[in-house]
């Protein structure tokens, strides 16, 4: 156990000031429990007042969040803390000098998977900032999903360039990594585990103080740095292999004839005495910021961490696999689609599509790595137009997105589901129909939210993800 650190933080004291940098999904429902949290004095959310999202800076010292979609408790709570006095945002890093600790959420993109290159400009540059002006005796926590090493390496040496201080003796260090998400930003803080990694104890037993108040069911997990940041990775390509495998079986499924729904329905009835089979959802995609990245981020780990490999890894691990898996549903949407087309008689040259759905997960405007995305590119680039609907969504750079659900349906070819928004799971039929002006209109869900046989009787060509017991189905002549 380091004495002088020790030392530092005695003198210190509990932690009272906290300051959180980057106001994002991750950032502000963290820097608002810290800020209701009696344990604690006030709060900082540091912000850059970048062009891009320099706007949240007010809106979040009017107690406004910047955070569309549902997001249950948070601008409550926002407002209440603002108006409390207790959290404050700013563009102003010197202030960091008062904060007995500071986290850091800041995203963690892959410039290049293929070569497991990450891109961590923004995070360099929030390490920097930190650096400049930590004092002694403060705890500094990425939240940030990293490679394995990044916070006993990269983190630690830059927070010591800028700082001219020795971690583990001037400062503390830790990671303790967000488990959020979208939807349900306060209830995953509040009630999941917290993983928490220290680089020595003394780090880990601060970090436990500052996320202790904040957890109601959540408990603390101790362990090292470098076995958080495995962890959090390890958990999301976990979840990402579950996912491919679903969509694996759903391509079977479709193959063989058979409904997904019905197989996963009977694999999920094997529960008790211990086992438990944990099947996930096929669907059109794997979006988002997270399980798109970090089975890259746990394959360089242990490339970075573990040399010389000997073993399949990188793109031949499972989980890079899995990652093929998984980046292949929207071409197989196109697939689809197509299908569909021919179907009808049609091809998907000229044919107008009726995009419902940009954001990666449902009842959220979160678009990040929508898998969308790669669809409509496909599609244009096959010669067909599509129109995008998305309710939440307000925006995308170069992209036409519409609120309005009636004028996007209006003389489509295709239907094409890519979200499960709550709005898609009534759509009638008969009024979809008669916008489209088409006899036999193409519907395609790719997250089986609506019912294949009233729109089938309805005169639709259908085709659904793992559909295997409705995608031939014959086609009903209108009367
Ligand atoms: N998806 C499926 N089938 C499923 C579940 C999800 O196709 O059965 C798709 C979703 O449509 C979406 C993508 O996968 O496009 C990701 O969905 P998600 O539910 O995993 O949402 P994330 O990425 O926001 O949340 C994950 C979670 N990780 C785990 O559960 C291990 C969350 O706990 C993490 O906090 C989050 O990543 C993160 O920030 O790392």
């Amino acid at each position: 156990m380091n004495e002088k650190l020790q030392t530092f933080i005695d003198e210190r004291g509990p932690i009272k000031k906290i300051g959180v940098v980057g106001m994002g999904y991750v950032g502000i429902p963290a820097a608002v429990l810290f800020a209701d949290a009696p344990e604690f004095e006030s709060v900082l959310g540091f912000q850059r007042a970048s062009p891009s999202s320099g706007y949240k800076i007010d809106m979040l010292n009017r107690g406004e969040s910047p955070l569309k979609g549902e997001e249950p408790g948070l601008p409550e709570l926002l407002k209440r803390v603002v108006d409390a006095g207790k959290f404050r945002c700013t563009p102003d890093f010197s202030e960091i000098a008062g904060c007995d600790a500071v986290t850091l959420a800041i995203q963690t993109p892959f410039a290049d998977p293929k070569d497991l290159i990450p891109d961590f400009s923004a995070l360099i540059e929030g390490l920097r900032n930190v650096g400049r002006h930590i004092t002694r005796g403060a705890l500094v926590v990425l939240e940030s999903t990293v490679t394995p090493g990044t916070t006993e390496h990269m983190a630690r040496d830059i927070l010591e360039e800028e700082s001219g201080f020795i971690a583990g003796e001037d400062f503390a260090l830790a990671h303790a990594p967000e488990r959020v998400m979208v939807g349900r930003l306060l209830k995953n803080i509040r009630e999941h585990d917290r993983i928490v990694g220290g680089i020595d104890g003394i780090s880990t037993t601060r970090a436990t103080e500052l996320y202790r108040p904040v957890l109601t069911t959540g408990q603390i997990i101790p362990m090292s740095a470098t076995a958080a940041e495995v962890t959090k990775t390890a958990e999301n390509a976990f979840r990402d292999l579950q996912i491919a495998a679903v969509n694996q079986l759903a391509l079977h499924c479709e193959a063989m004839g058979v409904n997904v729904y019905d197989v996963r329905a009977g694999i999920d009835s094997l529960k008790g005495e211990g086992i438990t089979r944990a099947i996930l959802w096929p669907g059109a995609g794997v979006g988002g910021h997270c399980l798109t990245k970090d089975s890259w981020h746990l394959e360089r780990g242990a490339q970075v961490l573990g040399g010389d490999l000997w073993y399949p890894h990188g793109a031949e691990s499972i989980f890079g696999v899995a990652r093929a898996i998984n980046e292949f549903m929207p071409r197989h949407m196109v697939h689809l689609t197509t299908e569909g087309l021919r179907r009808a008689g049609k091809r998907v040259e000229g044919a107008t599509v009726a995009l419902l759905g940009w954001a990666f997960i449902q009842n959220s405007d979160d678009t990040r790595n929508t898998p969308a995305e790669p669809y409509l590119a496909a599609m244009e680039e096959a010669g067909a137009t599509v129109r995008v609907h998305d309710p939440f969504v307000d925006g995308y750079p170069g992209l036409e997105l519409s609120h309005d659900l009636e004028e996007t349906l209006a003389g489509a070819d295709v239907v094409t589901i890519f979200t499960a928004h709550h709005h898609y799971a009534s759509l009638d039929p008969a009024r979809v129909k008669e916008l489209s002006g088409k006899e036999h209109p193409v519907i395609v869900d790719g997250r089986n939210i609506i019912d294949p046989g009233v729109f089938i009787r309805a005169g639709f060509i259908y085709k659904g993800i793992g559909r295997g017991d409705r995608n031939s189905h014959p086609i009903r002549r209108s009367p």
